[in-house]
């Protein structure tokens, strides 16, 4: 930020700064601290993020980024949450991985609407090499755009993660959806390890690592602590968290679970800006079901960016014209990523 300021000791603000994220870049949380946060006052819970995601954003900034759902449907994992699973009766029309113009138009559409980063996301459990193929150049081919890119294609080898880099692929998303001790009733298909596994290739590779979770599926607030603790401890934070709300599609098992206390799911986004301050934390699905007032509260929280256009992969999201409204009642400008 270009402001003339100089601080005590004639250091500047990015000297500043850099003193702040040793102070503050924390990978060492302890449960009971974790649990003790989410405890707070909500009030001052909210304040304690307002105040961390004021070092190191511009308060008023959003990023946006777009989804396109690749290949869509007939998937073998088990994932309880998702239409997307082979395994479940959701109404949803499978597709096969989709021709490259198809993708570069959704892409060209995104960007006009102003956003920045698009997310191609594929129903797989671990892509073939032939598909990395096709992947890899619609990521060429988008970023020559002058887009961001990102992917989320399941489980990859190290050959393919190098392969997707090359590309030019700046994040990749890959959740850990949850706490490990809860994941075991969501997903059997694969573990834990595997998702942690994955990570480690995405980062070793010098991808952007975009990695969060979905709240709502019947977790107790200690998993959602946990899955925050597992997040911050990483060896490198990732650089956005996406905290999902369960979009509850009918045909899948958790159709039906216990809506969760809208505010549950703020305490969860101001704790993941409290625990990652420089990341984007990114309020993701779910936002159909939120009213105006609860999505303000989550920005407040120190959400910073959203999934834009009417549809996620396969679920509706808000009308981009209702975003628009939104964000000019709550005077938020669109931003760009802190990465590149
Ligand atoms: N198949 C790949 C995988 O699972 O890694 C990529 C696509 S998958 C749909 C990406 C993420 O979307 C999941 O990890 C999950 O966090 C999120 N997701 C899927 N269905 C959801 C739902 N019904 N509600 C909220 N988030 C969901
Ligand atoms: C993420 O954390 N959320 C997005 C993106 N990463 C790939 C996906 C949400 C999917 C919601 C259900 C659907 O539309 O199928
Ligand atoms: Fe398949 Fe991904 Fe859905 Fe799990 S979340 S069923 S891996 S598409």
């Amino acid at each position: 930020m270009p402001w003339p300021v100089t601080f005590g000791g004639g250091m500047s603000l990015s000297q500043v700064r850099s003193g702040i994220d040793v102070a503050v870049l924390r990978h060492d949380w302890r449960l009971d601290e974790v649990e003790a946060l989410f405890a707070l006052p909500f009030n001052d819970l909210l304040f304690r993020a307002q105040s961390v995601h004021r070092l190191f954003f511009d308060a008023n900034e959003i990023q946006v980024s777009s989804l396109l759902s690749i290949k869509t449907g007939s998937c073998g994992e088990d994932c309880a949450y998702c239409p997307q699973s082979a395994r479940y009766e959701a109404n949803l029309r499978s597709e096969a991985l989709l021709p490259l113009a198809e993708v570069l138009a959704a892409a060209a559409a995104a960007k006009q609407e102003g956003a920045t980063r698009f997310c191609m996301g594929a129903a797989w459990r671990s892509p073939r090499d032939k598909d990395i193929e096709r992947v890899a150049e619609m990521v060429r081919e988008v970023k020559a755009m002058g887009m961001e890119t990102c992917a989320t294609l399941g489980m990859l080898t190290d050959d393919q993660t190098v392969a997707l880099k090359q590309a030019g692929l700046d994040y990749y998303n890959h959740n850990l959806d949850t706490s490990e001790d809860f994941y075991a009733e969501i997903i059997t298909t694969r573990t834990y390890q595997d998702r942690l596994d994955t990570l480690e290739r995405v980062r070793d590779a010098g991808i952007n690592v975009c990695c969060g979770g979905i709240v709502g599926m019947g977790e107790s607030v200690s998993d959602r602590a946990k899955l925050m603790l597992q997040l911050a401890n990483l060896p490198k934070h990732p650089e956005s968290v996406p905290i999902n709300m369960l979009v509850q599609v009918e045909g899948t098992p958790l159709h039906g679970v216990e809506a969760l206390d809208p505010l549950a799911f703020v305490r969860t986004v101001a704790a993941a800006r409290v625990m990652m301050p420089q990341s984007r934390v990114r309020l993701s699905a779910g936002r159909n079901d939120m009213s105006d007032e609860m999505q303000a509260l989550c920005f407040l929280a120190g959400a910073n960016s959203i999934f834009y256009g009417e549809k996620l992969l396969t679920t509706e999201n808000p009308m981009t014209q209702r975003d628009k409204q939104l964000f000019q009642r709550l005077g938020l400008h669109l931003g760009g990523s802190r990465y590149n």
